[in-house]
């Protein structure tokens, strides 16, 4: 171990942290060796059951089977509400914090309970049962936590899109789920930027004949187009309804939420969630892995149309009974001084964002974090793509004063709360490792012949016992989840990732293995930005790879081939962005567009990703071995039209 990269558990943690290093290795060992034992305990410590379980765990990786507290029973809305009122009525539940400055909002425990009740009698009455989507496109306001919760309290299971999704995805994700309602806003909110919702919802209802009721927030007041009969303002429904409302008894393996994520082939897949196991780990790992306490103020600064924002803005921070912040907003808007300002503001503790923030707010210049405080922080975190070292240093110097331990969060919408990441109390960190397994996650590495890897090593990270917060299937098409997670590795959950184990059994994740893409943190399967490109009728074949972008990540890097006859123009590069972010939205927009006469491919016909990644990288010394291509020349017209990019 390299002593001058080795951050120590400062000494205040260590006495103070809820978790130590002998606590975290005891607790480890006895999550692995005794699992029933370790969870059982835990759930009974972290979550309310209306009806116990009968028993802990019943899964099967090999069958793609997982299944946490069989028979028990619970409500999510009880655990994140009503069982903190006799204690928490009147502590901040939500802070919001609005786009423009000037405006903020402090919701209690009480009033988070009465808004969340108003709203589950309304869609009660509009006909939501048990069992029932909800689809939920709503800018980050107040009652988008409000319709997650009414959705949980019934029973009825959500479906949050992204507010950036264009009208066509936002279409496939209602088709999908089989969604009847949709609840959204007249218009979102970013940067001083309006987003129109309701148009987008508009257009994609146009082909959603079986949604019969539209809830709209009204939260600019701009112009929207009305349907008699099926849209309906969230004000109207809500303003006579009752604070009351009966909760209803769910199963801990009935399904809590759908949410989509892009895969390296075909259209996104639901990922599905259930009950008891995903709030269980959401609420454990907000608590151990933040070493959040009683009364600290934590803000998430992800969307709640990404897991991140599911687990650790809403179920894990309620579950807690902690006082979480919302932001409408963006991190540069009035200016990259914004979160340090929001941080003083509200006096915010524990700070979890991702690492393309940090970045662009690293790039915008140290004063605009110098010239706040920042004393109230104590814990910084990150999430959604490797984070860089230098990021790191930066983000641990300047905007933690060198205070603040770093926990490197890895995991995914599959996983539903953190796998891999330091605890603030027990392990020393290292700039760009996620650290080591969190309680019960085995975590391997397996060779290119599925052989797992001892001791230091490279290999494809899989993970080889169930956990609670797992997927449990993808929605409507169980068999795409054993295809995509079990069939791999038979026994394993196969994450997508690569990763390195060093000597001290740190992970270092290396990035994804398949066809996905991480743009700012975003996950993006190559396959859906390359069907939006071949939609265009000038365009007979499209690769999509991704190469290193210093601020987000990874850029996107569409080559394109033309139909015979057909010349490319400005114009024409123009109207194939459009398309993308027609089709799936504006976070897909390729940075890069090179025409290309001819793809790279093997005789059998497929096209050589590999070369076309170092093409876009620019690391034309290592291209390897193209004798195998059916027409080798085609690489050297592909690099000749990159250096005329
Ligand atoms: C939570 C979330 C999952 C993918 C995952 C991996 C990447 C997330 C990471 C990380 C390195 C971390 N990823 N966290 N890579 N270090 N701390 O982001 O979920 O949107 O499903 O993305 O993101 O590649 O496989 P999701």
């Amino acid at each position: 171990m390299s002593e001058a990269n080795l951050y120590p558990v400062p000494e205040h943690f260590k006495k103070n942290a809820a978790i130590d290093l002998a606590r975290y290795k005891a607790m480890y060992e006895q999550s692995v060796n005794s699992p029933d034992t370790f969870w059982a305990e835990q759930a009974t410590s972290f979550l309310t059951w209306q009806q116990p379980w009968t028993q802990v765990t019943n899964s099967n990786l090999r069958k793609g089977e997982v299944a946490w507290f069989i028979n028990g029973k619970l409500n999510v809305s009880v655990n994140c509400i009503d069982r903190h009122l006799p204690a928490r009525a009147n502590q901040t539940a939500i802070i919001w914090e609005g786009d423009d400055p000037a405006e903020d909002q402090f919701i209690t425990y009480q009033e988070l309970h009465d808004q969340v009740c108003r709203l589950t009698n309304a869609l009660r009455e509009r006909g939501v049962k048990k069992g029932d989507r909800v689809c939920i496109y709503m800018p980050m306001i107040p009652e988008a936590s409000y319709a997650m919760l009414a959705c949980a309290r019934i029973g009825a299971i959500h479906s949050v899109v992204f507010g950036g999704f264009s009208p066509e995805a936002l279409k496939d994700r209602i088709q999908d789920a089989d969604c009847q309602v949709v609840i959204t806003a007249d218009e979102g909110l970013r940067g001083g930027k309006r987003v129109p919702l309701k148009k987008n919802t508009d257009i994609a209802l146009n082909h959603c004949p079986k949604v019969h009721t539209c809830i709209v927030v009204k939260r600019t007041g701009g112009d929207v187009q009305w349907r008699e009969g099926r849209d309906f303002w969230y004000e109207d429904l809500v303003a006579h309804q009752p604070s009351e409302a009966e909760s209803a008894i769910v199963d801990s393996e009935d399904p809590l939420f759908i949410l989509y994520t892009s895969g390296s082939t075909g259209k996104p897949k639901g990922v599905l969630h259930t009950t008891g196991g995903y709030l269980l780990q959401a609420a454990m790992t907000h608590k151990y892995v933040f070493d959040y306490q009683e009364g600290d103020i934590y803000w998430c600064t992800a969307d709640v149309g990404w897991v991140t924002g599911h687990s650790y803005i809403v179920y894990g921070p309620l579950a807690n009974g902690a006082t979480t912040l919302m932001f409408e907003g963006v991190p540069t808007y009035p200016d990259a001084s914004r979160c340090w300002q929001v941080i003083d503001k509200h006096g915010v503790n524990i700070f979890y964002t991702a690492p393309t923030a940090i970045r662009a707010l690293m790039g915008a210049g140290n004063d605009y974090v110098t010239k706040t405080s920042r004393a109230s922080l104590k814990v910084l975190g990150s999430v959604g793509e490797p984070i860089n070292p230098e990021a790191w240093e930066w983000y641990y110097r300047v905007v933690g004063d060198s205070r603040c331990p770093i926990m490197d969060t890895w995991w995914q919408t599959e996983t539903g709360a953190h796998m891999l990441t330091p605890l603030p109390g027990a392990i020393d960190l290292k700039p760009g490792s996620a650290t080591v397994p969190f309680f019960g996650v085995q975590p391997v590495l397996l060779d290119a012949d599925g052989k797992e890897v001892v001791g230091a090593g490279e290999g494809n990270l899989c993970i080889k016992a169930a956990w609670p917060g797992q997927i449990r299937t993808v929605f409507g098409d169980h068999q795409r989840c054993v295809d995509t997670y079990y069939s791999t590795y038979p026994g394993y959950y196969f994450t997508g990732d690569g990763a390195r184990r060093d000597a001290d059994g740190y992970y270092w994740i290396t990035g994804r293995v398949d066809d996905v893409l991480n743009v700012s943190g975003h996950r993006m399967g190559t396959a859906e930005v390359e069907s939006a490109l071949v939609l265009h009728d000038k365009v007979a074949e499209a690769a999509v790879v991704g190469y290193p972008h210093d601020i987000k990540g990874q850029g996107i890097y569409a080559y394109v081939t033309l139909m015979a006859g057909e010349q490319p123009s400005d114009e024409l590069k123009k109207e194939l962005l459009a398309l993308v972010v027609k089709e799936i939205g504006a976070i897909a927009r390729p940075d890069i567009i090179q025409w290309a006469p001819g793809l790279p491919k093997t005789r059998s016909g497929k096209i050589m990703r590999r070369i076309l990644r170092k093409i876009a990288a620019n690391e034309l010394d290592s291209l390897g071995d193209t004798s195998t291509l059916a027409d080798p020349a085609v690489v050297n017209e592909l690099i000749d039209n990159r250096a005329n990019q």
